[in-house]
């Protein structure tokens, strides 16, 4: 059969060719195929082609490159482009309403409107490895593009709602089992696409998504309370996942031209709103944090082939078992065997009990397991391309520890630490190859949290940071590059949150009233939840008799969190809060005894000292070098500490918030923080001349 090229790809990202009767549609706009205004136009004009070509019998939609169209371009969202002609629904309903069968082809992700594209389709082939998904919601949006009337009409109603609100993408064979895909294709995906279309092209009526009753007629109405009661916890403060519920709603009430008018007005009402613009410039920040800045473009990174981990803890154990899981053998050093034995014994147990929840086979288990060599001794480290030390925190036993493996480790390898605190140049200067040696700041635990913060120590080489941010990648972490200061971009800004909020409660606040302000904002936990889920005696000097703060009179008298069943709040045996009498009167007697005025505080005063003096931080951790970018700290912030993603991250609420309003507040309270308080200068400085930290 012949192939005449229509379309010469050079003009649009989209190409056509004829294989017999059937015109093949290609776009080629990498990297993923975003369905902006060229590829819009592009997809208009084919099926138009094909419309006025009477030879042409059917359409087959394909993308080149890495993937199917992953969705609108979310990079026009808010400029003109967004709105030129045609817009994506407009181009879909084109697709659906085309006389001649279209076929979606799909590899990689077929995501947001590329979803919406397969869906307009009247038929829809894909490769085993496709995935499929409506991820709007994790930008703050909805499929906008007729995606919540045509996908419950194809799934159902659960299947709909399960994508559409949460915005995790499903498998091809998923796909095919509820019958978002037509057939699975094994072998080369265009000619099968191309015979299937040949299979259908008389098949009539076409199968238009939009006009299907079927999946949806007799949609039980009770479906959606109980899907907003499982969600509720995971959905907490965000807009997005309830207008993604009733917009699926919709899809069972009203005929579907009327219910693509209310996802419209819900679409139009999310993306106007600043939930959306926090979330979207989310997504930038979060791709945007893994570029370096000033780095030597001819730099390559290192081979990893072998990871060393010293230390077998809950951080070691966990670090060692992302490698492991992205398939990269781990030698894991402990002092002595019964340590060894436990560490390992718990990162069997981790991986058991994933599989236990059907996210693993016992399989994989056992390969993860096996790519584990635990030891007893360092010089077992000798063949590791790099080694990431995680034993407790201290700057003699760690230098002690980088002194050895300087001996031992071999020429090229990259030397890490897991501090979360101590000077990496320091650490660095105990060997005689500085350069190798980098920060690798993982967050507990190690095997779950994506954040890792990659310390820059001033002597480490490019290609060792290089290396380290690639690895991050490929272990499914979110790396953020951190200069060497006191507790790197998070732990520095968690400092002056724990230093106000601990005064606040002398002053009158209680825990409880401090840490609801913050779950009210949106945060997981407040900061003394926080204190007592990791411990109220990290750090604790471990003298009962030495009592300088409340936290030393909690940890004297045994209350060192819910390990302990009480902490700053009692715990019943199911681990469940409640406000303590005893801790209250502990903090009244500190407060006496200090000499501190009691009062009420308002919450607006919790904010200001706990959240604007971050923000204030976060502008000393910028003005010094200590991050790229502000967007950086953010998203530090989000994937560390469970900033609420919906408000951007620290650096970006306070560009919504106003940084006039931020310094306005710090003022307000500056004479109460004292000598614990200084302000930044650049944040002064961007509020006089009404700028922004981001863009
Ligand atoms: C939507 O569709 C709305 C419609 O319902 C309604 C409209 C009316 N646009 O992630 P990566 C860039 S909303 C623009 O590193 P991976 C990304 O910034 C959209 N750019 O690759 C990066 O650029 P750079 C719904 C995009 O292989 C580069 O591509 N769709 C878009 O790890 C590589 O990205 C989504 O939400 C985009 N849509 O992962 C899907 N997507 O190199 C969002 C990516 O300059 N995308 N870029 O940093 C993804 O989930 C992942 O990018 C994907 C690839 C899985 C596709």
């Amino acid at each position: 059969m012949t192939e005449v090229l229509d379309t010469p790809a050079t003009t649009s990202p989209i190409s056509t060719r004829k294989h017999g009767d059937v015109l093949i549609v290609l776009s080629n706009s990498p990297p993923v195929n975003a369905l902006g205004h060229a590829v819009r136009e592009g997809l208009v004009a084919a099926i138009e082609q094909a419309q006025g070509d009477d030879s042409v019998k059917a359409v087959v939609i394909a993308c080149e490159g890495q993937t199917f169209f992953a969705g609108a371009d979310v990079s026009e969202f808010g400029t003109p482009k967004a709105f030129a002609q045609p817009m994506l629904p407009q181009v879909v309903d084109i697709i659906e309403n085309s006389t001649k069968p279209v076929v979606a082809a799909v590899h990689g992700t077929a995501l947001g409107g590329g979803c919406e594209v397969a869906l307009a389709c009247h038929y829809r082939v894909a490769v085993p490895t496709a995935k499929f998904g409506t991820p709007e919601v994790k930008l703050g949006l909805l499929p906008g593009a007729g995606g919540t009337q045509r996908l419950p009409r194809v799934v159902g109603v659960k299947k709909a709602l399960e994508m559409c609100a949460t915005g995790n993408p499903i498998g091809a064979k998923a796909a095919f089992d509820c019958g978002l895909v037509d057939r699975l294709i094994e072998g080369d995906l265009i000619p099968h696409a191309v015979a299937y279309a040949e299979e259908v092209r008389d098949v009539t009526p076409l199968p238009k998504s939009s006009e299907r009753q079927d999946r949806i007629a007799d949609t039980d109405p009770g479906v959606f309370d109980a899907f907003r009661k499982d969600h509720g916890r995971k959905f907490r403060g965000f807009d997005a996942p309830e207008a993604n519920i009733q917009a699926v709603k919709v899809a069972t009430e009203k005929p579907y031209a009327e219910g693509v008018l209310d996802e419209r007005k819900l679409f139009m009402e999310l993306m106007s709103g600043t939930q959306a613009k926090a979330q979207q410039y989310f997504f930038f920040s979060e791709r945007k944090a893994a570029k370096i800045d000033g780095l030597p473009d001819d730099t390559r990174p290192r081979s990893i082939q072998k990871v060393g981990v010293i230390g077998a803890g809950t951080m070691g154990g966990g670090i060692s078992m992302n490698f492991l899981s992205a398939g990269i053998p781990v030698t894991i050093v402990e002092m002595a065997q019964d340590a060894l034995d436990r560490g390992t014994g718990v990162m069997r147990k981790n991986y058991e009990a994933t599989a236990a929840k059907g996210r693993m086979t016992a399989d994989q288990v056992e390969q993860a397991m096996g790519l584990l060599t635990p030891k007893l001794e360092l010089e077992a480290l000798a063949d590791c391309d790099l080694i990431i030390e995680a034993v407790y925190e201290n700057m003699d036993v760690k230098k002690e520890i980088f002194g050895k493996l300087d001996t031992i480790a071999k020429p090229g390898a990259i030397l890490a630490s897991n501090t979360s605190y101590l000077n990496i140049d320091e650490i660095a200067a105990s060997t005689s190859r500085p350069g190798d040696v980098v920060g690798m700041h993982f967050f507990s635990p190690a095997n779950i949290m994506k954040l890792l913060e990659v310390v820059r120590g001033a002597k480490t080489a490019p290609d060792v940071l290089v290396t380290v941010m690639g690895l991050a990648k490929k272990i499914k972490k979110v790396a953020v590059v951190a200069g060497v200061c006191h507790g790197f971009i998070g732990n520095r800004m968690l400092m002056p949150r724990q230093v106000e909020a601990t005064k606040l409660l002398l002053e009158g606040a209680s825990p409880e009233q401090i840490d609801r302000v913050h779950v009210e904002f949106g945060m997981p936990m407040g900061p003394f939840q926080m204190a007592d889920l990791a411990g109220v005696d990290i750090g604790w000097h471990r003298d009962p008799s030495r009592i300088e703060n409340v936290r030393d009179a909690l940890c004297a008298i045994d209350r060192w969190g819910q390990k302990k069943g009480a902490g700053f709040y009692d715990y019943d045996d199911k681990r469940r809060p409640s406000p303590s009498p005893k801790v209250q009167q502990i903090i009244e007697d500190f407060a006496a005894k200090e000499g501190v005025e009691r009062r009420e505080i308002s919450d607006q005063e919790i904010i200001e000292r706990t959240l604007y003096t971050m923000v204030n931080e976060g502008a000393k951790i910028l003005e010094e070098g200590m991050a790229q970018r502000a967007s950086d700290i953010d998203v530090v912030w989000v994937y560390g500490y469970g900033w609420p993603v919906y408000r951007g991250g620290p650096m970006f609420w306070a560009d919504t918030e106003g940084l006039p309003k931020i310094v306005e507040g710090l003022k307000r309270q500056e004479q109460r923080m004292g000598s614990d308080f200084s302000f930044s200068q650049l944040l002064l400085d961007k509020a006089e001349r009404g700028e922004k930290f981001t863009r």
